[in-house]
């Protein structure tokens, strides 16, 4: 799938959010998603203002914000209506199936009501997925499984990956990919039929001039990711907002930058 355009692989799912992933990236040239890890409900909804035209995701974590209260979630809602893009809620769900289900339904951000993809550790096996589906299928949502990690260190490696594409393949309807750093294509799959599979890929830990920071994580370029090692997002962070949230006009060309080096990365890849 990997040499296969966005606007073809859309046809390789069923899940409605995919497919609107996949047909968003075709139309706007994108295969970036910024994740803009700021604790201001007004610096949140400026800097997204200010990068939409060139993202396909938004990556949010709304548990972050310090002025919190639903009606940031209609305004989140304008934007992508209006920029033409989806919101992924990194929210790393992590606990039995009863439990995920409540976070990912209920509390103060209802996560569940506006965000079109969310993600999970499948540390707890697959009942953490039946319990989102439970919430989530109904709505049309999509899960992805922390099958990698970008931090140093991490534990999230050989069979626990393997593991966690397997759990993937049983539940193809409700989980369309992985947070990974390489494609998973076929991983562990040990003799089972896995002929015209496709995941999406998303991989943060992206940076084109930084290689890390103090607490842990590890930089790649957009091109290292997706030519290399055949991602189909970039997630990026720090790398676009840097240390000013306020600061719209860099933000704005660095977003502009990163969207172009992804979609070079990508047609490097298809050619
Ligand atoms: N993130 C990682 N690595 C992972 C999974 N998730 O960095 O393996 C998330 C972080 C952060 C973003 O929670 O929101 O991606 C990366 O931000 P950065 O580009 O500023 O480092």
């Amino acid at each position: 799938p990997h040499t296969q355009s966005y606007g073809e692989r859309s046809l390789n799912f069923t899940n409605p959010t995919a497919k609107l992933i996949l047909e968003t990236m075709e139309r706007k040239k994108s295969n970036l998603a910024v994740s803009v890890d700021v604790t201001d409900k007004h610096d949140l909804l400026a800097i997204i203002d200010a990068v939409a035209p060139y993202v396909c995701m938004i990556k949010t974590h709304i548990d972050i914000i310090e002025n919190f209260d639903f009606s940031l979630i209609e305004q989140l809602q304008h934007l992508s209506h209006k920029h033409d893009f989806l919101y992924f809620e990194d929210r790393k769900f992590a606990d039995i199936g009863n439990t995920v289900a409540l976070q990912y339904s209920g509390g103060v951000h209802k996560i569940a009501s506006w965000a079109h993809l969310t993600n999970a550790h499948p540390v707890p096996g697959p009942s953490i997925i039946m319990g989102l589906a439970s919430v989530g299928l109904p709505l049309g949502r999509g899960l992805l499984l922390l099958a990698e990690m970008s931090t140093k260190g991490s534990l999230a490696v050989g069979e626990y990956t393997e593991e966690a594409v397997r759990m993937a393949r049983r539940h193809r309807d409700f989980v369309i990919g992985f947070i990974a750093q390489t494609r998973m294509d076929g991983v562990g799959a040990a003799g089972d039929d896995v002929s015209g599979e496709d995941f999406l890929v998303l991989t943060p830990g992206i940076g084109l001039e930084s290689k890390g920071d103090s607490m842990g994580q590890q930089y790649r370029t957009p091109r290292e990711a997706v030519y290399e090692s055949g991602s189909d997002i970039i997630i990026v962070g720090r790398g676009i907002y840097g240390t000013d949230p306020k600061a719209i006009d860099t933000i704005t060309r660095q977003a502009e930058r990163y969207m172009a080096a992804g979609w070079a990365a990508y047609l490097e890849r298809l050619a």
